[in-house]
């Protein structure tokens, strides 16, 4: 698969509350740093994303009484998964993860940041209509395939492949370069809506030199 100019990087919330040692940690989420910086090396064009929560937010389950970490609670947009207290705004879990070197990144998108509303895309948050104006930057710069890297696989990963599609994007998720939460078959479940949206799953060394 080779990469060309019209293509850019996305690396999804690689950031300290996601790493061994943070408030959500994902098994081996470090370990995509390497894996990440060796594909960055093909990319012309990279963006960042950043989980960037109100210390109140509605998706942390301190925020609903007699709820438990991981349990389902009904938001005005529907049902969300409540998590620990992760990626609060300018707290040391929110920062990226200390090894994580990609200085010529063009763009960094904040999102979560609404206090009533989660947001695991990076183009629309969970009530699936609020944007984060990354599909309108990415269309207006002429770029037509997003590569999709960081954490997690099933979540945010995910979530920005599948909204990339639903914009006429090309998705290519790099599944080696990203690790998942894996709860109640989310890594399973999210592989079958790839299938569904055509988004195409490869592993780094795929990428041509
Ligand atoms: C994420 C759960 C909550 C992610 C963010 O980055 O995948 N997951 N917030
Ligand atoms: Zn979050």
């Amino acid at each position: 698969m080779d990469i060309i100019s019209d293509d850019v990087l996305i690396v999804i919330d690689v950031q300290n509350d996601f790493c061994p040692g943070g408030a959500l940690a994902v098994a081996g989420g470090d370990e995509v740093i390497p894996v990440i910086h060796r594909v960055a090396e093909r990319f012309e064009h990279i963006v960042l994303t950043q989980d960037w929560h109100t210390p109140d937010h509605f998706s942390f389950a301190s925020a609903h009484a007699g709820k438990k970490q991981f349990e389902q609670a009904e938001l005005s947009y529907g049902m969300q998964t409540l998590w620990p207290d992760h990626c609060v705004q300018g707290t040391a879990g929110a920062g990226f993860h200390s090894d994580l070197n990609l200085t010529r990144a063009e763009l960094i998108v904040r999102k979560g940041f609404h206090r009533t509303i989660d947001s695991y895309s990076a183009f629309f948050e969970n009530d699936h209509a609020t944007a984060t104006g990354l599909g309108g930057y990415l269309k207006e710069r002429g770029f037509g395939r997003v590569f999709l890297a960081g954490l997690a696989y099933d979540f945010c990963v995910g979530y920005s492949a599948l909204d990339a599609r639903r914009l006429g994007f090309e998705a290519v998720v790099l599944k080696d370069a990203c690790r998942a939460i894996d709860l109640n078959g989310s890594a399973q479940a999210m592989e079958e809506e790839f299938v569904r949206a055509g988004v195409q799953v490869v592993d780094a060394g795929e990428l041509a030199e």
